[in-house]
């Protein structure tokens, strides 16, 4: 048996960018999934790991950890296999601040505001909040342009190599990318879109697609 398990959700984009670091570093692992969005809301056993509810938690023996930035980082510094994270402190720093650009005005308005809203609403008959996908949609575009800046003339986002910050930008962009709005918005910057074409390729974004067998992620 694995000593390593995640606590996460197979659908979940945070859990999503964890299994992504395992992926590439080759580690043996279980996810385990916990249903924080049940009715009832996160099972009490989850909250003695994971006061604040959020997915994914990391379990490497006795040792439990959440908070995807930190899981990641330690999943790259504890395990062996290829850096995910650049040795030249302006390039880490890149990557830190990418990061950060992802957690504080990516995730929730692209998640959230349009992915939820186009997708996920009316899949269960519901009506999409128009006027949050329409508040995303500027913050986005805002998003993706200092994504290609920062990307600059780089097959990833850091460098030359894939690092931490595509593993933590790719799922919520392979959400955004579902959507109308978001497949089109990406057109307008080819450097992003080949990012994203190179991202979808590698054997860890295949390994932790979102959807069961009978859906693919090609269709963008
Ligand atoms: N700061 C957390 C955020 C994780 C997060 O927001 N995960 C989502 C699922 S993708 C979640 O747990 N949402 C439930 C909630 O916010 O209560 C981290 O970095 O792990």
């Amino acid at each position: 048996m694995s000593t390593i398990k995640l606590l996460g959700l197979r659908i979940s984009v945070y859990t999503r960018i964890a299994r992504m670091a395992l992926e590439e570093k080759s580690v043996d692992y279980e996810l385990e999934e916990v249903d924080i969005f049940a009715d009832t809301g996160p099972p009490e056993e989850y909250l003695a790991h994971n006061p604040f509810g959020t997915i994914p938690c990391l379990m490497h023996g006795e040792f439990y950890l959440y908070e995807t930035g930190a899981i990641t980082r330690y999943i790259d510094e504890t395990f062996p296999g290829v850096a995910l994270q650049p040795s030249v402190s302006s390039r880490r720093a890149r990557m830190n601040q990418i990061i950060s650009i992802l957690d504080a005005y990516t995730y929730r308005p692209m998640v959230w505001d349009v992915y939820v809203q186009r997708i996920v609403v009316p899949s269960g008959g519901g009506r999409p909040d128009e006027s949050l996908v329409a508040a995303a949609l500027p913050n986005l575009k805002n998003v993706l342009q200092q994504l290609e800046l920062l990307q600059d003339e780089y097959e990833f986002l850091t460098g030359d190599s894939v690092s931490l910050a595509d593993l933590h930008a790719y799922p919520m962009l392979r959400y955004f990318m579902e959507t109308p709005e978001g497949s089109t918005m990406l057109k307008s910057y080819p450097g992003l879109e080949h990012w994203m074409q190179q991202m979808q390729a590698r054997p860890s974004a295949r390994a932790t697609s979102f959807h069961t067998t009978t859906e693919t992620e090609n269709g963008f």
